[in-house]
């Protein structure tokens, strides 16, 4: 693995100049505009550590883990089984058994309605969830509660797009068995608190399921200081490869439950008469995990631990309040989510313009944003508009960035009129 600058970080703030030479994509040309890239909220971009971290171990390491006697195996697991240890450290698990690696965010959450919710789940519980969650919080939930004929149950989001916390007493019912919330918002950008939720939600014996994909990129995360039972997150949105993911569980519930997906690596023995399992995290982790990816997460947070984070917040907020501000003078916007504690999303409509009429002519002017409903259609209807335009930031964006989209939104204003 290739080391970063050890410079990146300057007194006082972030040496953002610097910290963009690691990430050569930032100096695209599209459509003859340098790139802004603005799209983080669906995949970051990737530091060159990160890449030579898979490249490397692809081109002079690679061997599958847990199977080998030989070396070279015995080395990739080795390597495997310390990022599970540097996520730990990076989430405060208590012990690295409560970290399963996953192909991302999604398969995580299905693994825990699949594995826990099946075998929790008994007719007419309820599971708990809020408006503001992207379709992976919910249709997972969807699938296991029409099997197991349990109900589904929404906190409601308020007009500046924060979770209505006065109506979570009243949803909380004794058949509440599961409460799964997303830590940020990757459409509002909200910062939910979920801490007071998990309190709430244990005191009535429910458990409690944080959608990190949206946390783990903007804030340091503490599992257990935020009461989370389960915690789950991608890599390809915190600056690592897409394909690898992770589920944190509590150790006990982890291993109280059954296996979800079946194959090679999760087992202990295997007989037709009957199969007896490992212990967790092997049980679930059937088959070949994605290898070359692991090691990408582990540059990854090297990476991300090698920053100021005060720095890296400080930055980031520095940033949404000048992308409020100027975006704001812009006639006709509205923006979607002004929740009082908000990080790295600004969702917004352009009145009298669709969201991916925007989209096209940001893209004209360099500008990468999302423009659709975000796998949030729950949210849409909540504030009634088919989709937004969404500016999602990460480390290395920059204000001259911020200047090129307000650019392109004026643009966007004179060629649809207003
Ligand atoms: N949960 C949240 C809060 C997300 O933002 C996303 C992806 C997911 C789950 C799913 O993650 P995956 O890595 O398993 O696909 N969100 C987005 C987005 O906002 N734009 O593109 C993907």
């Amino acid at each position: 693995m290739t080391a970063t600058h050890p410079g990146a970080v300057v007194a006082g703030g972030l040496d953002v100049a610097r910290l963009r030479h690691d990430f050569p994509v930032l100096r695209a040309v599209v459509n003859g505009r340098p790139l802004a890239y603005l799209d983080n909220g669906a995949t970051s971009q990737k530091p060159r550590a990160v890449v030579e971290a898979e490249s490397d171990f692809a081109l002079l390491e690679n061997a599958n883990v847990h199977r080998g006697v030989h070396t070279l195996s015995q080395r990739a697991t080795a390597r495997y089984d310390a990022v599970r240890e540097q996520l730990r450290r990076f989430l405060n698990a208590a012990v690295a058994d409560e970290i399963v690696f996953t192909s991302g965010t999604t398969a995580a959450i299905n693994l825990v309605a699949q594995s826990y919710g099946r075998s929790v789940l008994r007719p007419g519980d309820e599971i708990l969830l809020s408006e503001m969650e992207h379709h992976s919080n919910i249709v997972p939930w969807q699938l296991v509660a029409e099997a197991v004929g349990a109900r589904i149950r929404a906190i409601p989001v308020t007009g500046t797009g924060e979770l209505d916390l006065d109506a979570v007493p009243a949803l909380l019912t004794d058949r509440t068995r599961i409460v799964a919330i997303t830590h940020v918002s990757n459409v509002l950008g909200t910062v939910n608190p979920v801490r007071r939720i998990a309190d709430l939600a244990h005191a009535a014996g429910a458990v409690v399921l944080v959608d990190g994909a949206q946390g783990v990129p903007h804030l340091p995360v503490d599992v257990q200081a935020l009461g989370a039972d389960f915690y789950v997150a991608s890599a390809h949105k915190m600056y690592g490869p897409t394909g690898v993911g992770f589920l944190y569980g509590r150790l006990a519930l982890l291993e109280a439950m059954p296996p979800w997906q079946g194959g090679g690596g999760m087992i202990q023995t295997v007989s037709f008469e009957g199969t007896t399992y490992a212990p967790v995290p092997a049980r679930f982790e059937a088959g070949t995990p994605p290898v070359c990816q692991v090691m990408g997460l582990g540059a990854a947070i090297d990476y991300l631990g090698q920053l100021d984070w005060a720095a890296v917040q400080r930055h980031e907020a520095e940033l949404l309040g000048y992308a409020i501000e100027r975006v704001g003078t812009v006639p006709g916007v509205r923006f979607i989510g002004t929740a009082r504690e908000q990080v790295g999303v600004l969702s917004f409509v352009l009145e009298g313009i669709h969201p991916h009429d925007v989209g096209t002519v940001l893209d004209l002017h360099g500008v990468a944003v999302r423009a659709s409903h975000h796998c949030a259609q729950p949210l849409m209807r909540r504030f009634g508009v088919s989709g937004t335009v969404r500016a999602s930031f990460a480390l290395y964006n920059t204000r001259a960035e911020v200047d090129q989209l307000v650019g392109g939104l004026r643009e966007a204003r004179k060629v649809f009129g207003s």
